[in-house]
């Protein structure tokens, strides 16, 4: 499989994170340089019409997008170490959390959105990191009561090992370190996110280590 990837995108990091976690080294890997504007380029379009990182190539062409869909994909076909829990309300709490990440602070803050703000709206870049900062904070601090008041919340965010909202939660705190965010009021959530970056699969997914890396 070929990974469309670039070192920043926190939506690829997740999908970086499954694949360590999987032990699936992708056979290709192109890196999609989304500042320089290369996720709107003709082949990459033709490739992922939505214009976003990150997208997998399946061996037989079939092309994957959305990061919590590629990740589902990669628990389906490589069913160990599973990312879900087994128990339907486990797994559905899993997911509630990815999707609280992924859909309701992810798109917010996402590079088009914040170009619109600049370039189209016309703010000013104090009040796009207000922006940034006031989506985090909202999204935040609902999943750290959330985490801190759950029984099932254990070393990861599920339990005593790394699912699904875990993928999650690691990258959209790299990314608002990235933003000067204060992240030291989320203790549930710094505490998980220590507990995953302890573990190489976690470490070796990070923009840092990424050939790309600028
Ligand atoms: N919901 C999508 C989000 C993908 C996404 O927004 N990727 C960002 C990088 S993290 C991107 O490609 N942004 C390009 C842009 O904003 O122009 C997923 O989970 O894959």
């Amino acid at each position: 499989m070929k990974l469309y990837d670039y070192f920043r995108s926190s939506a690829a990091y997740r999908v970086r994170i499954a694949l360590n976690l999987k032990g699936v080294t992708p056979s290709d890997r192109a890196f999609v340089h989304l500042r320089m504007g290369n996720q709107r380029a003709q082949d990459y379009l033709a490739l992922n019409p939505q214009g976003l990182v990150p997208a997998i190539e399946l061996d037989d062409h079939r092309v994957l997008t959305q990061s919590l869909a590629i990740v589902e994909y990669l628990d389906e076909v490589h069913p160990s170490p599973p990312l879900l829990p087994r128990d339907p309300a486990a797994r559905a709490r899993v997911r509630a959390i990815a999707l609280g990440i992924a859909c309701e602070i992810h798109p917010l803050n996402n590079l088009r959105v914040l170009n619109y703000l600049i370039g189209t709206l016309g703010v000013t870049d104090a009040q796009k990191n207000g922006w940034y900062k006031y989506w985090i904070d909202v999204g935040f601090e609902a999943l750290e009561r959330q985490l801190d008041r759950d029984d099932d919340t254990g070393v990861f965010c599920h339990g005593d090992t790394p699912t699904l909202a875990d993928v999650c939660l690691v990258p959209q705190l790299a990314n608002a370190r990235r933003f000067k965010i204060d992240v030291t009021p989320y203790t549930t959530l710094t505490r998980i996110e220590s507990a995953c970056n302890a573990l190489p699969a976690f470490a070796q997914a990070a923009p840092a280590q990424q050939p790309d890396a600028e």
